[in-house]
């Protein structure tokens, strides 16, 4: 039993605890109490995430914020106090931890069906616009330039540069390819600086696995992982979906022959997207392939970073990890550089509408 459990105001002895779930960053419980209630209990990354008390103010102005927006008390996180009334508890080795109520249900590593694709953009269609008045400036940015490509790419050409553990010689092609696309990956946010396209309160990580679908209904219940939501571009929520989800393959997939973006998945998302958000612009809906792109090349360059500077930021489990999943994301944006003008017929098609 993780002993912080006993540090929230949960309402029955707990039982079991057992590792839950696939992120990458926090490290997250799931612990099953004696009335039959279930908590997760989480350990916020204090290297990926230095602010953690800003970032549950956060996670609870957001939460609360959605509150007001819902009919069904299970379509928004509860998080659950500690003994001092505080949302975050931090432990005498100052790690900090929090706890919300989970009431079921189940998240996919990949849609089983189109439906269940369809449900997860309609969700995070939904959460933009339920943020869509959400007063930005309440929000502490809990990562500086989470998704400012130009400064992901800045950063790999310092741990380029510093080379500190002599990969740098093996990963040539993949440094190739990313540094070909460098122009292009920036001019999202060069848009975003000059107010083409505008700044909306997002969620900056919205992989599938970030919704939780209803065992019975398969319906989306909610959004998770509230951690990155901070101002930024619908593109990159847009964009992050179908990295993750329309891919055929895992983000870290060693065979690159499977890694490819399934046009069809790619459009669901699309109709789902725009049919919980009806806020996009003309303009950010014809740049919706290029938001996919941009964020693909953009994680290829952190991973590839990472890899660069030994590991220090995403969970590995193998010594490569990083270089294999920086190939398939490569590997994904050579694909949709192949089916560049079928996404734009398909994207074109929803303008307007
Ligand atoms: C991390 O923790 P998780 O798996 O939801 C990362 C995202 C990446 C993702 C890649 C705070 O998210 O930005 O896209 O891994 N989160 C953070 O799988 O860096
Ligand atoms: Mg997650």
């Amino acid at each position: 039993m993780q002993q912080a459990i006993y540090q929230f105001q949960i309402k029955s002895q707990p039982l079991t605890c057992k590792a839950f779930g696939n992120g990458n960053i926090n490290y997250t419980f799931l612990i099953t109490t004696e009335s039959g209630a279930q908590y997760i209990l989480q350990r916020i990354n204090t290297h990926v995430f230095k602010k953690p008390i800003q970032l549950m103010e956060n996670v609870i102005a957001v939460t609360k914020h959605i509150s007001t927006k819902v009919d069904d008390p299970n379509k928004v996180l509860h998080f659950v106090p500690a003994l001092d009334g505080k949302y975050y508890y931090r432990d005498e080795r100052r790690r900090y931890w929090r706890c919300y109520e989970f009431v079921g249900g189940f998240c996919l590593e990949a849609p089983e069906t189109d439906a269940d694709f369809y449900e997860s953009a309609v969700a995070f269609g939904r959460f933009q616009e339920q943020l869509a008045d959400f007063p930005a400036a309440c929000l502490h940015e809990t990562i500086p330039n989470f998704h400012n490509t130009p400064d992901r790419y800045r950063q790999l050409h310092i741990a380029m540069d510093e080379d500190a553990c002599d990969r740098l010689q093996y990963v040539q092609r993949e440094v190739d390819f990313l540094l070909e696309r460098e122009q292009e990956a920036g001019s999202i946010q060069r848009m975003l600086e000059s107010g083409e396209i505008p700044l909306r309160v997002t969620h900056n990580d919205t992989k599938l696995n970030n919704v939780l679908l209803d065992q019975r209904t398969r319906k989306a219940l909610c959004v998770l992982d509230l951690d990155t939501v901070m101002p930024g571009s619908s593109l990159f929520d847009f964009g992050d979906s179908i990295r993750f989800g329309a891919a055929t393959a895992p983000e870290d997939v060693q065979e690159l022959s499977r890694m490819s973006m399934d046009l069809h998945r790619f459009e669901v998302y699309t109709k789902g997207y725009l049919d919980g958000c009806h806020s996009l612009t003309n303009r950010e809906i014809e740049l919706l392939p290029l938001g996919a792109k941009t964020i693909t090349l953009e994680l290829a360059s952190r991973f590839l970073t990472d890899y660069l500077e030994s590991d220090h930021y995403f969970k590995t489990q193998y010594s490569d990890h990083n270089l294999i999943r920086t190939r398939a994301q490569l590997k994904l944006v050579q694909d949709m550089e192949a089916k560049w003008d079928q996404m734009h017929r398909i994207v074109e098609s929803y303008m307007g509408r």
